[in-house]
């Protein structure tokens, strides 16, 4: 045991170097920090033993500072950052925030980094400019799935999660999934979901009883009001942690992106001395529209537009409260959309709308920003989704999925570093509901029942169908198609590697007054 505890200590003395020769602006690890929290998370260390601990690594660091240059403290603490890199963990120093923002309903063409003139985005141009867009990023047709793919890095007909859900549905994510909150605490995170969640809301459903230590939002879509009927709006109930805190009207819902907002700085501002994760799933920009009054009339484009730049508007003041609190190199910020945009938004070029498995509907805006470690400026168009942000998140976090089970997504690490172009996914499915309608692989978008292909480097607009001038490619594609329907079932037939969602015997509608 000592000898186990002695080469931990060991295999952090350059972590303990870094301590000791911060570079400038690097925050300096308290002591008894030097252990990674993924490490301290495995041992399950007692108190006593934590104490001990330090006092090791005191007694070792001070004896490194006697025995060593600061020459020989620099190099050892450039072999550990050449390390971290070359195992895909990007952990030197304190672990990295994790800030993941979700727009709701938001299309492809609907920001200035994306191509959009007529709502005005400055502050996601900015972030595109200080990160990396992500220009083949699919998410789902629509809300549930695409957040059930957030949590579980699974495509949503894998953990049996395909359709929206609605107020007082039975289902939500299955206990034994390990949602990305739940491995990220794991890790030594903190965790917040911020916003609209749309994964259950029944007590066992909701964000408190997935992994997350707080929540603060609508539990589903702004038109799900009482409940789902004919007045498909107001009022909608707000609730922190797991209980109704205020029944929202039309002004109530004006306010609510500002609300978020404040949640989300103030939580950053509160937790910027430890690694946390916060998921901001915006309410907008879903109908109906519901932009703050300092919004209102102020856009070129309506009450769209002008949700839209409230939304951007958020975005800016998230990351301000990152530089202001001074882990703006420690922070990775994915911002992102749930599916394509319905018709009052704009997929430009991208043909189709929400609720298809046509490009519009489901490759959305995404952009990564890592300062120091997501080049700046750049675009990546491999071809990923958000089935791939749970994997990713854990890597950056020191973690590994679980092996016991079969997770969809892939590490996008290397892509976000820019050390590779190269998709993870010889494959990505583009389900409607439990119908894998489509395949994107490389430059080609398939549709199975049609048995069209599209060239998306030539015909982003997915405008000819050129499958017969491609058999091979067809062919190859219906493979993909045939792989993935032998695993997870062809439309309505479950197969093997499909996972049963929760269930609750008699669900209950939540109670709008509080
Ligand atoms: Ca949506």
């Amino acid at each position: 045991m000592v000898n186990f505890v002695f080469s931990l200590v060991m295999s952090n003395l350059a972590a303990m170097a870094m301590a000791a020769q911060p570079a400038e602006g690097t925050p300096v690890q308290p002591l008894g920090q030097a252990l990674p929290p993924p490490l301290r998370a495995m041992l399950q260390l007692t108190p006593s033993q934590e104490e001990a601990l330090v006092a090791i690594e005191q007694d070792l660091k001070k004896q490194l500072e006697r025995i060593l240059t600061p020459e020989q403290i620099k190099v050892l603490a450039n072999a550990r950052s050449r390390a971290s890199a070359r195992s895909g963990n990007s952990v030197s120093g304190p672990l990295p925030n994790i800030i993941v923002i979700v727009a709701d309903d938001l299309g492809y063409g609907d920001i200035e980094p994306f191509g959009s003139r007529l709502n005005r985005t400055p502050h996601l141009a900015s972030m595109a400019r200080e990160g990396m867009k992500l220009t083949s990023f699919y998410a789902c047709p629509v809300c549930t799935p695409s957040r059930a793919q957030m949590m579980t890095g699974c495509y949503a007909k894998r953990v049996s999660l395909p359709q929206v859900i609605f107020p007082g549905s039975a289902t939500g994510i299955h206990a034994d999934e390990r949602t990305l909150p739940e491995l990220l605490k794991k890790q030594g995170y903190v965790t917040s979901c911020i916003g609209k969640w749309h994964l259950g809301d029944q007590p066992c459903f909701l964000p408190t009883s997935r992994g997350f230590d707080r929540y603060f939002g609508i539990p589903y879509s702004n038109d799900m009001g009482p409940q789902h009927g004919a007045s498909k709006g107001n009022p909608l109930p707000l609730m922190r942690g797991d209980r109704v805190i205020e029944t929202l009207d039309g002004e109530g819902q004006n306010a609510v992106t500002a609300r978020y907002t404040s949640e989300a700085v103030a939580y950053i501002r509160e937790n910027k001395d430890r690694p946390f994760f916060l998921y901001l799933p915006h309410t907008a920009v879903h109908v109906p529209l519901h932009p703050g009054s300092a919004f209102r009339g102020k856009s070129k484009n309506g009450n769209y537009g002008d949700w839209v730049e409230e939304l951007d508007d958020s975005v800016g003041q998230v990351l301000s409260a990152v530089r202001d609190a001074g882990i703006d190199a420690r922070t990775m910020v994915l911002f992102t959309s749930d599916n394509g945009a319905p018709r009052v938004g704009s997929n430009a070029p991208l043909r189709g709308f929400k609720a298809s498995t046509w490009e519009g509907g489901m490759r959305v805006p995404t952009i990564v920003r890592w300062p120091g470690t997501v080049p700046a400026g750049v675009a990546c168009n491999a071809v990923c989704g958000n089935i791939d942000i749970l994997p990713s998140c854990l890597a950056i976090a020191g973690g590994a999925v679980a092996a016991d089970r079969a997770i969809d997504g892939k590490n996008l690490v290397d892509l976000w570093r820019g050390s590779s172009t190269a998709s993870p996914h010889a494959a990505y499915g583009c389900f409607l509901g439990n119908s894998l309608q489509g395949l994107r692989s490389g430059q080609w978008k398939y549709y199975t029942t049609e048995n069209w292909l599209f060239d998306l480097d030539k015909d982003i607009a997915e405008a000819m169908d050129v499958a017969a001038a491609h058999p091979d490619v067809v062919a190859t594609m219906r493979k993909y198609a045939e792989a993935i329907e032998l695993d997870l079932g062809k439309g309505s037939v479950t197969g093997p590697g499909v996972r049963q969602a929760g269930r609750v015997a008699s669900p209950v509608l939540p109670r709008l007054r509080p």
